[in-house]
């Protein structure tokens, strides 16, 4: 439990972690050498690796480099149970709680279960729940599920303390990868104002301002793809 401990202790403390997430479709694979550089020059602390429609090879390649080229750990953050390698140090095993699609509540955890009973990653149950953000994502249309309403908070914060009374170990509020609009600020807050696991907050954000606003709301760990993987020196200005 070296990976959720720290996480644990973050919280604890009130610091803020920062995840990096790597698409395997996304990223510029002949530029690995220079997201290696930056991303240790960032102020990251997690890379996160996953993607919708990503090879297993792939993914270990990419694990492969980033256990080499940097000093921070690598969690697998799978879109289904082709994208697990032993080369990571943990899994978000992700049950989407804010979708009723059996298969990415149970069914995709039982396809897992063999394989990850094979491997020594470090299994981190996440209750994850799809927010609307103005428009389609990419989870909502692999998942064939609706986000939660953000008008319905009530239902987000039922969905977080169900997903926590479950056993969960984090709470993830995912507005989607390239998601028009952030997880708004009151949703943070409350959901962080409810829950006493750590909370993830990703999708949408943009500026070194989304992150503050995320963590001054109650995020314990937020997440940055798109706007990492469109400028290499996000982190810089
Ligand atoms: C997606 O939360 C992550 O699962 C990151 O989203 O690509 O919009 O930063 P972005």
């Amino acid at each position: 439990g070296n990976i959720y401990n720290a996480i644990l202790s973050a919280k604890k403390e009130s610091g803020k972690l920062l995840a990096i997430l790597l698409d395997p479709d996304k990223i510029d694979w002949d530029a690995l050498e220079l997201l290696a550089q930056k991303i240790n020059i960032s102020p990251a602390t997690h890379i996160f690796i996953g993607g919708s429609h990503v090879s297993t090879n792939r993914i270990c390649e990419l694990v492969l480099h980033f256990k080499k080229e940097s000093h921070l750990p690598v969690i697998l953050f799978p879109g289904n149970p082709s994208q697990i390698s032993d080369k990571a140090d943990a899994i978000l095993f992700l049950s989407l709680l804010s979708g009723r699609n059996p298969d990415f509540l149970i069914g995709h955890h039982v396809d897992a279960a063999p394989i990850l009973t094979q491997t020594n990653l470090e299994i981190i149950p996440t209750g994850y729940i799809l927010i609307e953000s103005g428009s389609e994502t990419a989870v909502a249309r692999v998942s064939k599920t609706e986000p939660l309403s953000i008008s319905d908070i009530d239902k987000i914060v039922h969905t977080a303390v169900a997903g926590q009374m479950l056993g969960n170990k984090l709470i993830y509020l995912e507005a989607g990868s390239g998601a028009k609009n952030a997880v708004p600020f009151e949703i943070i807050k409350t959901v962080s104002e409810s829950i006493k696991i750590p909370l993830i907050v990703g999708g949408g954000i943009r500026t070194k301002q989304g992150i503050e606003t995320a963590f001054e709301n109650g995020a314990d760990l937020v997440v940055i793809g798109t706007a990492f993987e469109n400028d290499i020196h996000f982190f810089e200005n």
